[in-house]
């Protein structure tokens, strides 16, 4: 039988011959080759045009060696179907027309047919699969119930999350309702992705580091469990969010068999509270790759030694590669990684 991909063992904690890597926001605005694509389509026309949203997938398999694809999506999508009314503004990010802020809005919301509404995604995963080589799984994602409640709540990006509190403090059963909604589609979601041929999936909470510890135990949590309930046990989730260094345990009692970890804690110290039984993914700051290339290859060094050579640890970094780092330095960490951690040379 073939062995595993790496990174597929490094989900489920067993030794790797090497540290699989793969980085989030690794297709995207800092390769040429994506801005070439990108002038072509909108935003949203790319995320819905299979071909387009394939070649993009692949990109950086090429350019980069990375030990995983993620496929070229959005967690916002989900939001269309919804009703919500979703565009993306040029420099503004994401714009949602009709935002929820009633319990009887969030009661409203339509039940999606996820293979139908969003079948351009399933579709663009069926196109990616075979172009892949056997060493590169492929990852889905989605937006968790949380990040996508604040962008619901919000009506876009938000720095305090105001009318995301307003609701949860002073309307909590409308919180709740629309919590409910996001986990039952978003359930559906990752498993129609599943069913296309996706090997891993990611549950994104970029948001959720906004809440006191207490707040995400009663109000977030038991929704992230369901969630994770509800996935086909067979393929690996990861469960990432940031600025959750204050309450990681939490996160990773929540579910998912990786957690990720942003840079604001040591990759041993995050590992060490949620216990070594887990895999952790992460966690370097996406900003050193705007360093040189000897500190690059320092800061691997130095995450690759908290890691302790353990099995169960997927490189990346604490979030999404920045637009402006120079495609070589993003290359020369994945070179780094491989090399660095090549079991059986000291490096
Ligand atoms: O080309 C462009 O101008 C669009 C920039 C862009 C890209 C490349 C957006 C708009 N989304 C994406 C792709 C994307 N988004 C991927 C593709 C795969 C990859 O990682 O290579 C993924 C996984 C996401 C997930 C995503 N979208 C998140 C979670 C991760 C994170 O960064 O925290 C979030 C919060 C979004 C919302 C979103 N989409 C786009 C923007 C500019 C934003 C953030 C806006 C904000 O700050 O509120």
């Amino acid at each position: 039988m073939p062995s595993l991909a790496p990174f597929l063992l490094a989900c489920r904690c067993e030794p790797t011959p090497y540290t699989p890597v793969w980085l989030m926001r690794q297709a995207g605005r800092y390769l040429s080759e994506y801005r070439a694509v990108r002038e072509r389509f909108s935003f949203l026309e790319l995320c819905k045009t299979p071909s387009a949203a394939a070649e993009v997938t692949l990109q950086p398999v090429d350019i980069l060696g990375v030990d995983a694809a993620i496929l070229f999506a959005d967690i916002l999508l989900v939001l269309e179907p919804l009703g919500l009314g979703l565009s993306f503004t040029k420099g503004d990010g994401p714009h949602i027309a009709h935002p929820v802020r009633t319990a009887e809005q969030a009661e409203r919301l339509p039940r999606v047919d996820v293979e139908d509404a969003l079948s351009f995604v399933l579709e663009t995963i069926r196109l990616v699969k075979p172009q892949l080589p056997k060493r590169v799984p492929l990852i889905g994602f989605a937006g968790a119930p949380f990040t996508l409640a604040s962008y619901a709540i919000e009506g876009g990006g938000s720095r305090n999350c105001v009318h995301t509190k307003r609701l949860l403090y002073g309307h909590p059963q409308a919180f709740h309702a629309l919590m409910s909604r996001l986990v039952e589609v978003t359930a559906d979601y990752l498993n129609a992705q599943s069913r296309a041929g996706v090997d891993a999936v990611q549950v994104f909470d970029s948001w959720v580091g906004n809440l006191a510890p207490d707040d995400y135990r009663a109000s977030v949590l038991p929704h992230m469990r369901e969630l994770f309930n509800r996935l086909d046990p067979s393929v690996p989730a990861i469960h990432f969010s940031t600025g959750t260094s204050g309450f990681i345990e939490l996160i990773a009692a929540a579910g998912g068999d990786v957690v990720g970890l942003d840079w604001r804690i040591t990759l041993d110290e995050g590992w060490q509270r949620i216990g070594h039984h887990r895999a952790v993914q992460g966690n370097l700051d996406p900003g050193v790759l705007l360093g040189p290339r000897q500190v690059i290859r320092e800061r691997v060094r130095e995450l690759l030694e908290r890691a302790g050579g353990r099995p169960g640890h997927v490189f990346n970094l604490g979030h999404g590669v920045l637009p402006e780092t120079p495609r070589d330095n993003v290359r020369a960490l994945v070179d780094a990684v491989h090399e660095l951690s090549t079991r059986g040379t000291s490096g």
